[in-house]
């Protein structure tokens, strides 16, 4: 097609709705093939059909042997208040699996996944970053992308807290980046950011955000858990200690050498970026697919989906000691859900599986004591209908050994309620804000050239405003093929509904037509705490939240507190489907 970037933006500026994307697939068949389809919304992004990921020179690694590392965990970084923690981002060697030599990745302080910072609530602390990074990237850059053309530094970064509640300068903001060389984009980022922590318990997690490269950062490497820890949760004697276990879930794919392989675009014409990427080995805190000793007793995982596009539907089953699942999810022990983006359930729910998208948070308790001497696989099955490119598609996530003996009577415990939440109410929000979430399609092919949020791109004028303290309904109408997890930064916000609109009549008219009748929030969705929140091809999907600041912040009249909104494809949001968004004063 040859069609510039610039081209691109004065057709989307000239036409408007008329040059969104169609749906590239019929609604059912984007139905997921394990045939748990939450009333009827499909759950994992369609199949593009036209892509042909072409990968790099490197010999892929081809099928790993599964579970045979063990699952490590991070180191913790546990800040006394008031204290600057220095973070620095540095190159290091990392060994995923038995079977590959170490390879490059970037981390902070030079693991995968960073340390886990395990905070106070109301126990400030400051981070101090600094980036001591190549000045050149070892993943394959896009030059035709928002913030990432040529004259701009290739490695910058600048870390975002995801769901913390934050001033702007601390916040990570896209353009507030540096480089190691000492250069910075058009927004200037405090260092040390500040951190209040003045927000319930819950389960963070910190990843690179700078504009355009997003999606490079992390996948080389760069993130890592945060948890906040109150009274109220320690009231609630979760299981804590060695049975407190992070895990964070990336899909990779590594060449022969042990190297991580990211696609290349065929030609040298926007986009070189690839739409998404679904990679053949599903890693977790770093490791291929890892195996877990435990004790018959209750853990609690704190999960994060830290991976760059993919959604996983989980599920526990007993298996055999290599891993092959030989009995039911229903004779594995549930997930025991009590806690999600922004905090703890009021109650705890029983799961038999488990979807998340990227950036989503599930805290869980699994109690082993009935499965003293088995196995249990923890496997996926959510891609199946977006493998493409011949990719394998990654079945294998960890195996739980409950081979170790009990060290000790399980004093954790799980107990039926956990903390109030109050609903907020629609009536008292000042506005309803509909928000489309559209894609262009190269007409030759059926590419996505670029995802837009409000039909607007990253540099268009800001376009949502909402008052300190007041209280919006966002009502998110994806008209693409695909689900995005959209996240908004500051808030954590509460689910309303979901409903179908008449998407032909949109992409005809840009007229957006609602037509059946709202559906219910999923049961881990509501009542519930989210900051990202999965937004279903087809739905309006309408969450609800009020636009706190930090508690204690000074606010004048006239001033301006500039966030961003954005799909948590980091392929997506590095390529327009990112938006800033202000509170005003
Ligand atoms: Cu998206």
């Amino acid at each position: 097609m040859g069609l510039s970037r610039r081209d691109l933006l004065r057709m989307g500026f000239c036409t408007g709705a008329s040059l969104v994307a169609a749906p590239r697939l019929p609604f059912a068949q984007q139905k997921i093939s394990s045939g748990v389809n939450m009333s009827g919304m499909n759950m994992a992004p369609a199949p593009h059909a036209a892509a042909v990921p072409q990968f790099p020179e490197a010999q892929p690694a081809g099928p790993l042997a599964t579970y045979v590392m063990p699952l490590s965990i991070p180191p913790v970084i546990r800040p006394q208040s008031g204290r600057t923690i220095p973070i620095r981002m540095v190159p290091f060697r990392h060994k995923a699996h038995r079977d590959l030599p170490p390879a490059t990745m970037w981390g902070y302080n030079g693991t995968w996944p960073g340390p886990t910072f395990e905070v106070r609530k109301g126990q400030p602390l400051s981070i101090k970053w600094s980036n001591e990074l190549p000045t050149k990237h070892f993943l394959p850059v896009d030059y035709t992308i928002h913030g990432s053309e040529e004259n701009v530094p290739e490695v910058r970064t600048v870390t975002h807290i995801h769901g913390a509640q934050v001033l702007p300068d601390s916040d990570g903001y896209p353009d507030a980046w540096v480089t190691s060389d000492g250069k910075t984009g058009s927004a200037v980022a405090a260092n040390p950011t500040r951190h209040p922590n003045d927000q319930s318990a819950t389960t963070l997690w910190y990843h690179d955000h700078a504009l355009g490269i997003t999606r490079l950062n992390v996948y080389a490497g760069l993130a890592g858990m945060y948890l906040i820890r109150d009274d109220q949760e320690d009231a609630l004697n979760l299981p804590s200690g060695p049975y407190e276990i992070p895990l964070l879930i990336q899909d990779r794919k590594f060449g022969v050498d042990g190297s991580l392989l990211y696609p290349r675009a065929k030609n040298g014409t926007h986009p070189m970026w690839m739409q998404e990427f679904f990679g053949d080995t599903i890693c977790v805190n770093g490791r291929a697919t890892p195996f877990l000793e435990v004790e018959p007793r209750k853990y609690r995982f704190r999960m994060v989906n830290g991976s760059n596009s993919r959604f996983y539907h989980l599920t526990l089953a007993p298996s055999d000691a290599g891993g092959k699942p030989n009995g039911r999810p229903v004779d594995a022990p549930p997930f025991r859900q009590i806690g999600t983006d922004g905090g703890l359930l009021p109650a705890p729910l029983s799961l038999h599986y488990l979807i998340f998208s990227p950036g989503e948070r599930l805290d869980i308790v699994v109690d082993f004591s009935e499965h003293n001497g088995m196995n249990l696989a923890l496997t996926n099955d959510a891609p199946a209908p977006y493998a493409r490119g011949g990719e394998i598609v990654p079945t294998e996530v960890m195996l739980f050994k409950v081979t170790k003996p009990l060290a000790g009577k399980d004093t954790g415990s799980l107990p039926e309620t956990l903390v109030p939440w109050e609903p907020l109410n629609p009536a008292h929000a000042v506005r309803e804000r509909t928000l489309v979430l559209t894609e262009m399609d190269r007409p030759s092919d059926g590419y996505t050239m670029i995802g837009l949020l409000g039909q607007k791109h990253w540099d268009d004028p800001i376009t949502e405003d909402p008052k300190v303290g007041s209280m919006e309904i966002w009502s998110f109408a994806n008209t693409t093929g695909d689900v995005h997890p959209i996240h908004i930064h500051l808030v954590q916000f509460q689910v309303l509904n979901r409903q179908t609109f008449d998407m032909k009549t949109y992409l005809q008219t840009g007229k957006l037509i609602l037509t059946g009748t709202p559906m219910p929030p999923e049961r881990n969705e509501r009542p519930a705490w989210k900051d990202t929140i999965k937004t279903y091809s087809g739905y309006v999907t309408r969450v609800i939240a009020r636009f706190d600041l930090p508690p204690g912040t000074q606010v004048n009249p006239g001033d301006e507190f500039r966030y961003v909104w954005h799909c948590h494809v980091l392929e997506h949001e590095d390529n327009e489907m990112m938006r800033p968004y202000k509170v005003v004063a």
